[in-house]
Parts: structure tokens; C-alpha cells; sequence
């Protein structure tokens, strides 16, 4: 019997870019269930499934309070019966048991290690799996060639799966600050990704940069990457141009501009900017390791795109997942992270900030700290 007087319901907008999601999540158990459910879905490339989860876990994430019964997720956007069925497992027997049985089988726990490899997909962990090879040690002696990103990936196995704390992420802005300031003098800096959004650990530091007079950022990334390089701040690096994500936004893409567009996946020597632990052990032991490798990516754009960029590049992912639904959905636009095309107007929309952007989507502005979902 439900006494409806104590009966507290939520409600919540159907699509995260109309949710404000702070980093206080009041359903960790359930948030962490279907996460792990999302994440297993991905690593098993069922996309569609996996996004229902990660909608699942946001709309949790984004209520003021505990759920404590399933009367009051009545009438909650994204809720489908899988995602339920995980919730009132978790209320009644204070565990998933898909989550649980997910979390413990072998095929999961390949996956995650392999994965953690950077440069390692679903896809090649999946074909390592099937080829007997489940742990670090089978791929190390099996005779699977890796490419250089793999190699650098497996070297730096360890480093690279502990988070990055801020103090680093300060320590690895400064470093690419004083690069950038070398190379083109008035070129800018921003801190993207996680970090932006407030967050205290991230898997890797994201980083946007741009000059205030267009045309001045051409052929600036060759020369941030030499410079870092000379000094030996990076273990590895491979430059692209940024194709994910805008190939499958249609004419979002303003094609001319994309050469200028460019994206550095490196990782970096960072000399140890972490106290650290007095570490006991025999005088003779190996010298100390003195430096962490960490994960950095680059991003060089254009100022006449630097607003889109700035929005496609803060996250979270499920949130920009939903802008550009709702962008296509909802008002028959296609945003990228270089532009945002009106279809029914057939042109472009400027931006020079993301309000702006919010604004041309009629959405209210959420902050970066507020795109947590
Ligand atoms: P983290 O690093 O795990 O703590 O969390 P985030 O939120 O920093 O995630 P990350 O670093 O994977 O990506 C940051 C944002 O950048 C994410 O919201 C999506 C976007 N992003 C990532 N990769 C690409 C890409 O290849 N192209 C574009 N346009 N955006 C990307
Ligand atoms: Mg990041």
C-alpha cells in the first residue's frame, strides 16, 4: 500500500541537453548498475542498447533525491522495461543480479583489460578473445602484431588506467600553455572534457586551442607536437584530422574547413607532480620511476568554429549525444563540433559562443558543470 501523501514523484525532460546534471548523483546502486549494463552493451558492439542504458542512468543522475520505490518513477522519460526490470532488482534485493553476473564473467573481464589497452577497440579485443587470448600476459606472449598506438598502450598499461587528479591535469596545462605561447604567441588555450565539467579524475586531459584572428591557427599543430616532442614531454602522438562523429552529421560539416580542423592523440612524460608515498624497500632497490604517462588530446580549431567546438568537445558524451537529437529531431538541424546547419533554412547558424548555440536550438543555456549526464 502506497501512502501517496509520502509519495514523492519526479519528473524530468525527456532528452539530457534539457537537464541540468550536476555531479551529485543521489542513485549511485542504480546509476552504477546500468552503467555497467551500458558499458558491457558497447564493449559487445550493440550500440542501440547500450544507449538506452546510458539514458536510463541519466535520468537517474539527474534527480534531486533518492529513488526508493518504483511508484515514483512513474510517468520518468527513458525508462524502458530493461532498465526497470535493473531498477527494481536493485531496490528489492539491493543488487543487480545482470549487473552482478555481468560484472564476474569471463568474457566481461577480458574485455575490460583489453580495452584498457589504448588503441585496443571492441572489435580487436573482441577477435583476441575469440583467439584465447584474455589477459595482458596471453597478449604479451602470443604472437598478435600490435601497431605503435597498442605498443605505447601496453608499455604504459598501468599508468595510463590510474585517473588523472587535477593537480595533474594543471600541471599538463601549463606545459601546453608555455608550448603554445612559443609557437604562435596569442594562440589560446581551454580546457576541455571532464575537467571542464568540474570533474576531479579523468581518464585523459582534452584541450582546445584557437587563435582570436582566423587563418593565424593553420599549421599550428606540427608545431605544438615538435616542440613537445624536442623536450621530451611526448611518449607517443599520432595527429589527425577530426572525422568521428561530424561523417555521420551530414551537412553539419562545412567541408573546406576540415583541413584546418586537427586533432593530436598523444601521451605524455609528465615529470611526478603528485606527492609520493614514502615508499620503503631496500637501498638497493631500482631507482624510482619519476615521471607518469597520462593520456592528452589536442584539438586545434578555428575561431569562427570555436564555439561549436568548444560544445563538442565538453561532454559529457551522452550529453552531446542528445543536442545533436535533439538539434536533428527536434528542429530539424544538424550540429556538429564545427557547426550547426538550419535544414528548413538551408544555411548555416554563426556562434561565437556556446549560449549562443543554446539560443539557435531554443534551448535554455546549461553550464558545463550542469552537462554531467
Ligand atoms: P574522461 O576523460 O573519461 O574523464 O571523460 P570526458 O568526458 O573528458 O570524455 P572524453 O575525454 O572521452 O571526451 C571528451 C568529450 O569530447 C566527449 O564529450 C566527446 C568528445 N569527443 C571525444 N572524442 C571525440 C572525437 O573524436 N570527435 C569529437 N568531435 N568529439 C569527441
Ligand atoms: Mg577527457
Amino acid at each position: 500500500q502506497v501512502n501517496q501523501a509520502e509519495l514523492l514523484l519526479f519528473s524530468v525532460p525527456a532528452y539530457a541537453c534539457q537537464r541540468r546534471t550536476t555531479l551529485v548523483n543521489h542513485n549511485t546502486a542504480l546509476t552504477d548498475a546500468l552503467s555497467l549494463l551500458a558499458e558491457n552493451a558497447e564493449l559487445s558492439e550493440e550500440e542501440g542498447r547500450g544507449v538506452a542504458f546510458r539514458r536510463a542512468a541519466a535520468v537517474l543522475k539527474a534527480l534531486p533525491s533518492v529513488v526508493t520505490s518504483m511508484a515514483q518513477l512513474e510517468g520518468l522519460p527513458c525508462l524502458g522495461g530493461h532498465s526497470l526490470r535493473v531498477i527494481r532488482d536493485v531496490l528489492e534485493n539491493g543488487a543487480s543480479h545482470e549487473a552482478e553476473t555481468t560484472k564476474q564473467s569471463e568474457r566481461y573481464k577480458a574485455l575490460k583489460v583489453l580495452t584498457g589497452i589504448f588503441g585496443v577497440g571492441a572489435k580487436t579485443a573482441d577477435r583476441w578473445i575469440r583467439e584465447g587470448i584474455h589477459t595482458l600476459q596471453q597478449l604479451r606472449e602470443s604472437a598478435q602484431t600490435l601497431n605503435r598506438a597498442q605498443q605505447a598502450g601496453l608499455d604504459h598499461y598501468d599508468d595510463l588506467n590510474q585517473p588523472v587528479s587535477q593537480t595533474e591535469a594543471d600541471a599538463i596545462g601549463d606545459i601546453v600553455q608555455k608550448a603554445v605561447a612559443c609557437v604562435l604567441p596569442g594562440a589560446q588555450v581551454t580546457l576541455t572534457g571532464g575537467f571542464r565539467r568540474g570533474k576531479d579524475t579523468g581518464h585523459d586531459v582534452d584541450f582546445l586551442i584557437t587563435h582570436p584572428e582566423e587563418g593565424r591557427e593553420v599549421g599550428l599543430m606540427p608545431k605544438i607536437v615538435s616542440w613537445l616532442e624536442s623536450r621530451g614531454f611526448l611518449l607517443y602522438q599520432k595527429t589527425t584530422r577530426n572525422s568521428y562523429l561530424e561523417s555521420m552529421d551530414g551537412p553539419g560539416r562545412p567541408a573546406s574547413n576540415m583541413d584546418r580542423f586537427e586533432r593530436c592523440l598523444s601521451i605524455f612524460k609528465l615529470p611526478d607532480v603528485e606527492p609520493q608515498g614514502t615508499k620503503e624497500g631496500p637501498i638497493s632497490a631500482a631507482p624510482q620511476k619519476r615521471w607518469r604517462a597520462v593520456r592528452v588530446d589536442l584539438v586545434v580549431s578555428p575561431i569562427s568554429q570555436f564555439a561549436f567546438a568548444l560544445l563538442g568537445w565538453t561532454g559529457s558524451k551522452l550529453f552531446e549525444r542528445e543536442l545533436r537529437r535533439w538539434a536533428g529531431h527536434e528542429k530539424a538541424m544538424s550540429l556538429s563540433s564545427h557547426a550547426l546547419h538550419d535544414n528548413t533554412q538551408s544555411r548555416y547558424l554563426r556562434a561565437s559562443s556556446e549560449e549562443e548555440i543554446f539560443a539557435h536550438l531554443s534551448l535554455e543555456y546549461i553550464p558545463p558543470s550542469e552537462r554531467n549526464a
